[in-house]
This record gives structure tokens, sequence and C-alpha cells, in this order.
């Protein structure tokens, strides 16, 4: 991570635990939003922003889902980091399908955080949103990114659907929390916790949360309402996932996904979305994944999963 604008010590994935061994996400450190009048400086501009993803990791790839949805291809640029992290975080590599940096000629993401702030101390993340014109980091908070990708572009957007509804705001919040905590996250509190209570515990919200979604998805077709919204993009990404990487590498192995009939289909159908299908890369998953030394020491990828819907 960063310490003081310094790279100091090797990546090691677990970010923070607390005195019981559990899991701690770091808090994202730039959290501005674009806008034309807001007095910050970043207004909605065709080519002056550029999305910085992992295909690997669920919270970039929720930010890669909304941009296409709202068919802002055209006007925000994206960068794709390879999949394997290295001692120094994520890398600009071209390979494996990832991207070089040939708009800000960076090596690795902490050198656009360090660009960003100098004296900047944290991890250096994907999701970033970074404004090429200031040469500045906007956010790197995938939740807010979701809410100025659906909101604030505009008519730079071509497709006009809303993800975030103001009449379905609250039951989005409410179901946002509740995946968060014990689905999005609570698959890495089950992989990272370092006591086995910790871990139990992680893991029974985890199931929980599924057996929810399911009973939810018996009687709809969307998680929230009646229409696609950013709670159906949540769920998404760790759902994908669930299979290629957190049965195994995460210990989720309770259940196979396969066992959440109502679950599956809705997989599928959202999988019949090309901007869903389209943020799924199987082999950046499982590479990514699978290179975290803490978990899984030889680096080995296995084979499997041979998945139908994928
Ligand atoms: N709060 C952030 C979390 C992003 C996050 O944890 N990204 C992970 C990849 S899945 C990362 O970049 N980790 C690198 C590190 O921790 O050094 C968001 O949702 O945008």
């Amino acid at each position: 991570m960063l310490v003081n604008g310094r790279w100091v010590e090797k990546w090691q994935p677990v970010q923070a635990s607390d005195d019981a061994g559990r899991f701690i996400r770091q808090a994202s450190g730039f959290r501005h939003r674009i806008a034309a009048d807001s007095g910050e400086g970043f207004a909605p501009e065709r080519g002056r922003y550029v999305l910085y993803v992992a295909y690997i990791c669920p919270w970039a790839c929720r930010t890669l889902i909304a941009l296409r949805l709202k068919g802002l291809e055209d006007a925000i640029e994206v960068r794709v980091v390879d999949p394997r992290l290295t001692e120094q975080g994520w890398a600009f590599s071209g390979e494996l399908g990832s991207d070089l940096d040939d708009l800000e000629g960076a090596g690795y993401m902490h050198e656009l955080y360090t660009r960003a702030d100098p004296a900047y101390t944290g991890r250096a993340t994907v999701p970033v949103l970074w404004d090429r014109a200031r040469r500045t980091i906007v956010n790197n908070e995938s939740a807010d990114i979701l809410q100025i990708l659906n909101a604030d572009f505009g008519a730079l957007a071509r497709n006009p659907i809303d993800l975030r509804p103001a009449a379905l705001v609250d039951a989005i919040e409410t179901a946002n929390a509740r995946l968060y905590a014990d689905f999005n996250n609570g698959v890495y509190q089950a992989g990272f916790a370092t006591t086995q209570a910790a871990y139990d515990e992680a893991v029974a919200r985890v199931f929980d949360c599924l057996a929810w979604m399911d009973a939810r998805l018996a009687g709809a077709e969307w998680l929230v309402g009646d229409r696609l919204t950013e709670t159906d993009i949540r769920a998404f990404v760790t759902l994908v996932r669930f299979d290629l990487a957190y049965y195994g590498l995460f210990k989720c192995n309770l259940r196979p996904l396969s066992a959440y009939a109502g679950v599956m289909a809705y997989l599928r159908r959202l999988l019949a979305i090309p901007a869903f299908a389209g943020s799924v890369r199987a082999h950046h998953i499982k590479a990514g994944y699978y290179s975290i030394r803490a978990l899984n020491p030889s680096g080995i990828v296995p084979a499997g999963p041979e998945l139908d819907y994928l």
C-alpha cells in the first residue's frame, strides 16, 4: 500500500482485521461528484474521464456494467489492469487481455494515486474514475461511481434507463445494505477470516442472503421493484464469481449456486443482457483470485469448474 505517497510493502490482501479476526475493508479516499456547477471543477464532458477497472474485481465490474447500461462507452474511456496481483498491486501489463495505460503512462495503479495526491496513504484500489483534464482521481468508491454514471453525465448517456429511480431509493438502499454486508463483502469476510468463529459467522450470512434472494426471486424478476436497478448489478457481480472463486478459494461451499433455482434463473437472465455478459472474463476472475498467495500459496489456478452458463 501507499504511505505518504511511497509504496512501502509487498501487496498482501488482508486489508485489516479486528480483534475477532474479521476482515475490514478500507474506506475510499476520493469522493467527488461530476457536475457542471458544483464548484469542484469536474464538469461532464465527453472524452475527459477514464474508468480504470479490473475484470477480476466485483466492485470495478459493477461500475463497468452501469457504464454500458447507460450507453456511456463513447463518452468515457475504460482501461483494464492485469488480473494478477503483483507486489506493487495492480499493474498495466498488456497481458491476458489487459491494457497498457496509454493515457497516463502508468505502470501500476498506485502511480495514479500518487499523481492525484503525492502524499496519499492507503491502498491503490480499483475502480478509479480519473480526470484526464486535471490529472486526478474524481472518485475511487464504486458505490459513488454507480451513482455518478447513473445521474451525472446527463445527455452524454445514450440510454435513458434510471438505475436508481426516486420511488425505489429506500427499497434499493435497504436491499443494498443487506447485499453488501452479507454477500458482496460477506464472501470476502469468509475468505479472509483469520479465526474459525469469524469464518463460521460470515459463511452463515452468505448463505442466508442467498436464501433471501432465492425467496424473493421465486415471485419476482428483479431484486427491487419491477425493473432492473443498481441492486441487480450489485447482486450479479458476486453471483457470477461464486462458482468460479468464492465456492473454492473463499470456502463458501455450504451449497453450490445450483441449489438455488430462483437465483440461477436470475443469473442466466442477467447474463443474457450484453452489459452484464460483457463484464465477465472467467479467466481473469480465476487468475486473479487464485493469485492471492495468502490464500493459495502455490498460485495454481484450478482447471474447473465447467459451468454451462458462462
Ligand atoms: N470501496 C472500494 C473497494 C474496492 C476494492 O476493494 N477493490 C479491490 C479489488 S476487488 C482492490 O483494488 N484491492 C487492491 C488492494 O487492496 O490493494 C469500492 O467499492 O470501490
